[in-house]
């Protein structure tokens, strides 16, 4: 079959700030090839819906699958599966991804017939038996493990038991060079590890990115070197949190050796005087941490989990930033922290320049441990509405952070605008 991978626009600050290449979508896609099908991939973040449209009519894509991280797009997703389906009636059209794997039922009834089946949980591990299914016997696609359907849903979402076997059709991509974080381009993402082993109250990864699973080195080294033969001298590590896996050093001295630079997320006390030397050697020029409270009962209190006390917090993240030039800490708005404290603090920091974030308000994401802590509830169908509320009802009263739309819609005035 003829299958065509779709990922939406872009959010706001990938305009502005850092447009990363559609990863996931990749991994899906080369699942996708591996299994016998022609596929093509097309990102609306760098091409338009014009070209969508064209590829639609000249190609004729027997499957049509959209990628979906971000509740932002699944408006457009909804509207192009619809348009989709108007041009052709026959084709099959899904969505896959984080929030789409969230939602599913409520991306189905806004769909309003056009799209066939969500499929939960991680692309590559099961969209080569959800196509057997489209090709041979529709009806058995609700027998297909994550599948959502009008028909009914399949059995628990599959993820992938080892990295090993993953690889992204990066040769899919139309436009390598137009990936960018900050002015560092043409950039690339890759990944080292998936999930995460800690339980931080506020973070969105139990329904997705829970367990910890590493790559082998010697694989991420070769997609490595095949990037920079292409031209890349920047990666981003798109693990959620870059450095927990046994092989993080023997990683870090092979890229040392390379003409690269390289950006990630993590956890301050992963590293120490040493290893953010390393890092150093290894050209590592973004180093983002979420250091959320700056009292041990503030972070306790989000279950953080640090080994270290403030103080040395601080230490390192000045000795990081001797050896990286973008070092950032993000902070989290707990009632543990005074503000004048929070000020104090970030002004040290910014002397010695560390970017410290003002404290953000904490959204209780359907995923996170905090969900279930302030809805005493697992997600049900509603927990993305409940939570919305819940978040806007607070903070409208005590005020969003310097970054955050100070008059945020509900979600139902969204709607009504779409
Ligand atoms: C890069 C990134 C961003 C970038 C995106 C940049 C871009 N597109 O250019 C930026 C910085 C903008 C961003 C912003 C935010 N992000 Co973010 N982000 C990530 C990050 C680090 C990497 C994404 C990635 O490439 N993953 C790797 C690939 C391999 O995985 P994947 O894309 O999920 O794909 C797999 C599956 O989802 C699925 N899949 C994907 N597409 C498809 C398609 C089909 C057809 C199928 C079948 C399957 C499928 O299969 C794939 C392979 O297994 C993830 C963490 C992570 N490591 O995943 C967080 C993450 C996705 N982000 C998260 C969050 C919370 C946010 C923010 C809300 C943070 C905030 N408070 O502002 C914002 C939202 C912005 C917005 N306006 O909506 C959460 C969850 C998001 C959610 N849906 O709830 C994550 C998981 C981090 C976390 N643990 O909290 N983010
Ligand atoms: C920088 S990364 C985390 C990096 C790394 N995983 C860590 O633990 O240090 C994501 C940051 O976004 C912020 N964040 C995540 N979920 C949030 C939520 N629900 N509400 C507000 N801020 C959140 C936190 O500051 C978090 O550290
Ligand atoms: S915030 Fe970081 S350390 Fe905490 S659970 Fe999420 S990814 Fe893990």
């Amino acid at each position: 079959m003829k299958i065509l991978a779709v990922h939406p626009s872009p959010l706001m600050y990938t305009k502005i700030y850092l447009r990363l290449e559609p990863l996931g979508l990749e991994l899906v896609a080369q699942a996708v090839r591996q299994a016998g099908h022609e596929i093509r991939l097309i990102d609306l973040q760098v091409e338009s819906h014009r070209d969508y449209f064209k590829l639609l009519q000249n190609w004729r894509p027997d499957v049509v699958a959209f990628s979906c991280n971000y509740l932002a797009n699944v408006p457009e997703i909804v509207d192009l599966a619809k348009l989709t389906k108007s041009m052709l009636p026959e084709s099959f059209v899904f969505v896959g991804g984080h929030s789409a794997s969230f939602i599913a039922d409520r991306f189905l009834e806004h769909g309003e017939g056009a799209i066939d089946c969500i499929l939960k949980g991680e692309g590559e591990a099961v969209v080569p038996e959800l196509l057997q299914a489209i090709e041979h016997d529709r009806t058995a696609i609700a027998r297909v493990p994550g599948v959502v359907s009008p028909f009914g849903s399949g059995p628990a979402p599959r993820f992938v038991e080892t990295l090993a076997a993953i690889s992204p059709a990066r040769d899919l991509l139309r436009h390598r060079k137009k990936y960018f974080i900050g002015v560092l381009d043409p950039c690339a993402s890759i990944e080292f590890a998936r999930g995460c082993p800690w339980a931080c109250t506020f973070c969105n990864k139990t329904l997705f990115r829970n367990k910890f699973r590493e790559r082998d080195v010697d694989a991420v080294l070769a997609e490595v070197d095949a990037l920079v033969a292409r031209g890349v001298d920047y990666i981003y590590f798109i693990d959620e949190i870059f450095g927990v896996g046994k092989q993080v050093r023997v990683l870090l001295e092979e890229i040392a050796r390379r003409p690269l630079a390289i950006g990630f997320q993590s956890r301050i006390d992963l590293w120490d005087e040493d290893t953010l030397e390393l890092l150093g050697r290894a050209h590592c020029v973004s180093f983002e941490c979420g250091i959320e409270s700056i009292t041990e009962e503030g972070r306790e209190d989000l279950n953080k989990n640090c080994k270290y006390s403030t103080d040395r917090i601080e230490t390192l993240l000045i000795e990081a930033r001797k050896h990286i030039p973008w070092v950032q800490a993000n902070l989290i708005e707990t009632t543990k922290d005074e503000p004048t404290e929070v000020e104090r603090f970030q002004n040290r920091l910014k002397a010695n320049g560390v970017w410290v974030s003002e404290p953000v308000p904490m959204f209780p994401f359907p995923g996170s441990p905090q969900y279930i802590q302030t809805f005493g509830s697992e997600p049900d169908d509603n927990a993305w509405e409940r939570a919305h509320e819940f978040y806007l009802r607070l903070f409208g009263e005590h005020g969003f952070s310097d970054i955050q739309e100070q008059h945020p819609k509900s979600l139902a005035e969204l709607e009504c605008a779409c």
